[in-house]
């Protein structure tokens, strides 16, 4: 009998909170992190939660994540020689793409984005990986992403070799995963960078860690993020 009416509380007090999370704006998270770092099991983990909240979403991904962006990522992964600025400029054109076409509309739809990279890769790859200038990210950063900023950003920190390790066994790499170890050791530096200019919105998860570990500190981070939307 106690246990049933432990079980109603639980019933009824997940779907307050459900109704609570579906009554606040829609919000727009992202994921980085170096090579290896295991985004695609995090995401699974981020989309699990929001499921659990019943929140609407969709999940989309950088470069990329909409029609014409997506021939921009074949060939920001694929051409055989990319000057570091023409790179640059192709990330924030087919961001704007996306930015424009996908994301904006979702959230004045009411319906959350999760992106599997945005605009720290950015900072990251091209600012620290191919040395370009902090302050001309800024400018199309401003530029192209303007106020649609991430509310959200989780980032999976690996030590680059271990994440390297990881990534050994993929069969094809593309044109940005062939740089070597030293590259992928500035992209960790770049990320710690933006972490610690932004902390409120980037939150450092240790994916070193076993793959269930690391499940566990990405629902503790989604879980404060709800407190805070509902406090
Ligand atoms: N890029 C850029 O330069 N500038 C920009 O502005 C943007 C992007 C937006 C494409 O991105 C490239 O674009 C990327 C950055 C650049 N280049 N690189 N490198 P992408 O996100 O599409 O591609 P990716 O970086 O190669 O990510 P990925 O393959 O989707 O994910 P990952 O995190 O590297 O790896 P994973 O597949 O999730 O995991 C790798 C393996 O590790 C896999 O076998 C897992 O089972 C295993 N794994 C995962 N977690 C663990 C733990 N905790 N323990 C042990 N093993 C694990």
């Amino acid at each position: 009998m106690r246990l049933m009416k432990n079980i109603k509380e639980q019933l009824l007090h997940t779907s307050r909170a459900c109704k609570e999370m579906q009554s606040i704006n829609a919000k727009f998270i992202t994921l980085e992190g170096s090579e290896g770092a295991g985004k695609s099991t995090a995401l699974s983990t981020i989309t699990a939660q929001l499921d659990a909240w019943q929140v609407p979403y969709i999940v989309t991904r950088e470069p990329g994540g909409e029609a014409n962006a997506e021939q921009i990522r074949s060939l920001l992964l694929h051409s055989d020689h990319l000057a570091a600025k023409t790179e640059l400029l192709l990330m924030f054109a087919a961001r704007n793409e996306h930015v424009v076409k996908v994301i904006r509309p979702a959230l004045a739809a009411g319906t959350w984005v999760v992106s599997d990279r945005f605009v720290d890769a950015s900072y990251a790859y091209q600012g620290l990986g191919r040395g370009l200038d902090w302050k001309t990210i800024e400018f199309l950063e401003e530029l192209v992403v303007g106020g649609t900023k991430p509310d959200l950003t989780l980032l999976l920190e690996v030590d680059p070799q271990t994440g390297l390790n990881r990534a050994a066994d993929r069969s094809q790499k593309d044109r940005i995963e062939q740089e070597d170890a030293a590259f992928f050791e500035n992209i960790c530096r770049g990320y710690q960078l933006r972490a610690k200019a932004e902390p409120n919105r980037i939150k450092s998860i240790n994916a070193n860690l076993s793959i269930a570990e690391v499940k566990q500190q990405i629902i503790a981070q989604m879980d404060g993020f709800k407190e805070l939307l509902l406090s």
